[in-house]
């Protein structure tokens, strides 16, 4: 009696570590796919305003928690152009003012990003060189695509100005002119 236990004891272990092994692989795939799932996209296509030849592209991306944007400009002047997120996800305006005034959800003063106050529409600064190109790489845990209405990129618009920005005049930067506006947009996957 205690030998026929014995044998359906091991029996049952090597059933177990079969099936264990074999759900331990499922999950781990299915764990995989979920994550890569979870990465959400965003892009702005810019169009030139104001007469510019200014053209570009804004992506977003979603990855644990953060977003990351990359800004490329191109048929810019040379030298530092504002970028920022504005409220109103609507470039038809020739001159962008259909874009209203910087996304600013948390009702601060405009300023520098990253040094309150500022608007979580104040991205920055791009620097075009001699070739009219520039680039522009942020990554924040402000923002997210599709998530609460105050941290959504999505419907917004991403205006690049003619001039720098000063970071203290309000509530503009005293950036100048529109020269490019793009509506961000949810990316299929
Ligand atoms: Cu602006």
């Amino acid at each position: 009696m205690k030998k026929i236990v014995g044998r359906l004891v091991v029996a049952g272990i090597v059933a177990g570590i079969l099936a264990g092994g074999c759900y331990a692989a499922g999950t781990s795939t299915k764990g995989k796919k979920s994550a890569k799932g979870h990465d959400k996209k965003a892009v702005a296509v810019l169009q030139s305003k104001s007469d510019s030849h200014v053209t570009g592209k804004a992506a977003f991306h979603e990855s644990n928690g953060k977003v990351t944007l990359d800004v490329t400009l191109e048929g810019a002047e040379p030298g530092q152009h504002a970028v920022h997120l504005h409220e109103k996800g609507d470039c038809s305006a020739p001159d962008g003012a259909s874009a209203g005034g910087h996304w600013n959800p948390t009702h601060e003063d405009h300023g520098k990003w990253g040094t309150a106050p500022f608007h979580h529409g104040d991205i920055g600064v791009v620097e075009v060189g001699a070739d009219g190109k520039g680039k522009l790489e942020l990554t924040t845990d402000l923002w997210t695509i599709g998530g609460a209405p105050e941290t959504d990129v999505i419907g917004k618009a991403v205006i690049v100005h003619a001039k720098t920005d000063d970071f203290t005049t309000q509530p503009t930067g005293n950036a100048g002119g529109r020269v490019a506006c793009g509506v961000v947009e949810a990316s299929k996957k």
